[in-house]
C-alpha cells in the first residue's frame, strides 16, 4: 500500500481512525496480513447486526450481469448502449458477466461467501414475448436458478424491474404511456404464477427515481429522454405499475414478502440561511420524498403544487389508493449524500453542489453519518414496514495483483456503513437485513465496466472471478454471527 493510499483510507474513515490505524499497522507488519485484513469489520460485539437472524445478502441486476442478448428481446438499455456517447467506455450488455452461462459458478461463490440471500432481477424482455406470452426458455433459466438457490438455502429476493424495459414498449411511449403500467401488471401475473413457491421476496421496482428522473427527465440513463415535462409523468406511471403489481402479489403470492426498493440521497443544506434550507427541503421533496410519500401517505409531497401544469403527472381518480396500499417491506438503497443551496437560475428549486471529498471511485462522497440520519428521519416521517437495506457499497479502483484484490478502501467503506446502520438500529429503526452492492463487478450503466462495485472481481478478458478482500471480510462477518 502506498503512503498516499494509506492517507486516502485514513480520510475516508476519519470517524473510525482506530480501525484505519490498525489497517496500516497490519500492512506494515506484512506477514499475518491475509488473516488480519479478512477480519476487518468491527461492529460492536452486542450489535444486532452480529446476530444470526439479521439477514445478509448480495445483490445484482439482470442487464448488468446476464449477457446473452440474443436469447431475449431487445430492451431500452441495448438501444441506449448503441447510441454513441452514452456509455463512458462505449460498452454494452451483450456479454456482461456472462452470467446466463456461468450462473452455477456464481451461485457456488455465493455459497462460499455464506450469504443468506441473493437479490437479483428478472429481465422482462427475457421472460415475456412481444405478444405478451411467457417465453419458456427465459423462464426456465430463472426456475433453475431459483431451485438451486433454494437447495443451497439462499433466499431468493426477486426484483421484477431493474430498468430493462422491453424496447417495443418504449417504442409505444414507455413509462410515459399509462398502458405500460398495465403491461407490467400482466407480466407480474404471469411470472408469479410461473415461479410458484420458489421465491422468498418480491420487489416490484428498483429505484423508480433512476428510471424516471435519470431516464426521462435528464436523459443520462435509458431511454435518454430529457424533459421536465416527462420526469414526473414517468414516475407516476411507474408508481402506478408498482401498485397494480402489489395487487397481484398480495392476491396471488400472499406468502412472499412483497414490497419496493427505493434509493435515497439525503439532502443537506450548504448553510444555515433560510433560503438554502428551503431549497434543500425542496430538493429532498423532488428527488427523495416524491417516490416514498405516495406509497406511505397516498399523496405526493407539497412541491407538486409548485410545478407548472405541463410538468405535473396525469393522476386519475383512485391512482393514489392503488399506489398507497400496504407493503410488507421497504428496500432502501444508500450510497451517498448531496448538498444544496438556493437556486441561481429562474424556474429552478435548488442548486445542487458537486460531491465533497472523500469520494469513491465513481465520485460520490463517502458519508456514513448520512446513512444513519436518513434511516432515523424516514422512521420519524413515516409508519414504515420492516426495512431491508437492499443496496449499499462502493466503486473502488481495484487492481488484480497476484490473484488477489486488496480493496481495503472498500472494506473501510463497508465497515463505516455497517456501523452507521448499527447506529440507526440502536435509535429504534427496524432493519431486518442488508445486501451488499454488488455481488460481483458488472456493467455500471452509463459508466460501463470501468467502475467496479463487486465483492468479487470479474476479469472481463476471460470472465474469471476472484473474491476480493472485501468479500472475505464479508464472509468472516457472516460466519461469526451468533445466535440471538
Ligand atoms: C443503482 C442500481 C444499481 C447500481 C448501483 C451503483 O442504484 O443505481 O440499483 O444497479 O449499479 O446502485 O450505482
Amino acid at each position: 500500500m502506498s503512503y498516499l493510499h494509506a492517507i486516502y483510507i485514513r480520510r475516508i474513515c476519519k470517524s473510525r481512525s482506530y480501525l484505519v490505524d490498525n489497517l496500516i499497522r497490519n500492512f506494515k507488519s506484512g506477514q499475518d496480513r491475509q488473516e488480519s485484513i479478512m477480519k476487518i469489520f468491527n461492529l460492536p460485539t452486542n450489535s444486532n447486526l452480529r446476530k444470526k437472524d439479521f439477514l445478509y445478502g448480495v445483490a445484482t441486476a439482470s442487464f448488468q450481469i446476464e449477457g446473452s442478448v440474443e436469447s431475449r428481446l431487445p430492451c431500452i438499455w441495448d438501444t441506449f448502449c448503441d447510441t454513441p456517447g452514452k456509455i463512458a467506455d462505449a460498452s454494452d450488455g451483450r456479454i456482461a458477466c456472462d452470467h446466463i452461462n456461468r450462473w452455477r459458478e456464481d451461485v457456488a461463490i455465493m455459497e462460499e461467501l455464506g450469504v443468506d440471500a441473493y437479490r437479483f432481477s428478472v429481465s422482462w424482455p427475457r421472460v415475456i414475448t412481444k405478444d405478451g406470452q411467457l417465453n419458456h426458455e427465459g423462464v426456465a433459466f430463472y426456475l433453475e436458478l431459483l431451485d438451486t438457490l433454494n437447495e443451497k438455502q439462499i433466499k431468493p429476493f426477486v426484483t421484477l424491474y431493474h430498468w430493462d424495459l422491453p424496447q417495443h414498449l418504449e417504442d409505444k411511449g414507455g413509462w410515459l404511456n399509462r398502458t405500460t403500467a398495465h403491461q407490467f401488471q400482466r407480466y407480474v401475473e404471469l411470472i408469479v404464477e410461473a415461479f410458484g413457491h420458489r421465491v422468498y421476496s418480491y420487489a416490484t421496482f428498483n429505484e423508480p427515481y433512476c428510471s424516471a428522473f435519470l431516464g426521462y427527465e435528464i436523459g443520462v440513463h435509458a431511454p435518454g429522454k430529457a424533459s421536465k415535462e416527462y420526469g414526473r409523468k414517468a414516475a407516476h406511471h411507474i408508481l402506478l405499475a408498482h401498485g397494480l403489481a402489489m395487487n397481484v402479489l398480495r392476491k396471488n403470492s400472499p406468502d412472499t414478502m412483497n414490497g419496493i426498493v427505493l434509493n435515497f440521497t439525503p439532502c443537506y443544506s450548504a448553510s444555515s440561511s433560510e433560503a438554502d434550507k428551503i431549497a434543500t427541503d425542496l430538493a429532498d421533496q423532488y428527488i427523495n420524498q416524491w417516490y416514498i410519500k405516495p406509497i406511505m401517505d397516498k399523496r405526493y409531497p407539497d412541491i407538486i403544487d409548485m410545478l407548472p401544469d405541463s410538468q405535473k403527472p396525469d393522476i386519475h381518480e383512485g391512482d393514489l389508493d392503488i399506489i398507497g396500499q400496504p407493503i410488507d417491506f421497504l428496500g432502501v438503497n444508500f450510497y451517498t449524500r448531496l448538498i444544496y443551496s438556493a437556486p441561481t437560475e429562474k424556474g429552478e428549486f435548488y442548486t445542487e453542489h458537486e460531491h465533497l471529498s472523500p469520494q469513491t471511485d465513481i465520485g460520490w462522497e463517502i458519508c456514513p453519518e448520512a446513512f444513519t440520519d436518513l434511516l432515523v428521519r424516514l422512521n420519524k416521517l413515516y409508519t414504515l414496514p420492516p426495512i431491508y437495506i437492499t443496496e449499499n457499497g462502493a466503486a473502488m479502483a481495484d487492481k488484480l495483483h497476484n490473484g488477489q484484490v486488496e480493496d481495503l478502501d472498500r472494506i473501510a467503506y463497508y465497515d463505516a456503513h455497517l456501523n452507521a446502520l448499527h447506529d440507526a438500529v440502536e435509535q429504534g429503526v427496524m432493519v431486518d437485513g442488508y445486501f451488499a452492492w454488488s455481488f460481483m463487478d458488472n456493467f455500471e450503466w452509463a459508466e460501463g465496466y470501468v467502475k467496479r462495485f463487486g465483492l468479487v472481481y470479474v476479469d472481463y478478458e476471460n470472465q474469471q472471478r476472484t473474491i476480493k478482500q472485501s468479500g472475505f471480510a464479508y464472509k468472516t462477518l457472516l460466519a461469526e454471527r451468533i445466535a440471538k
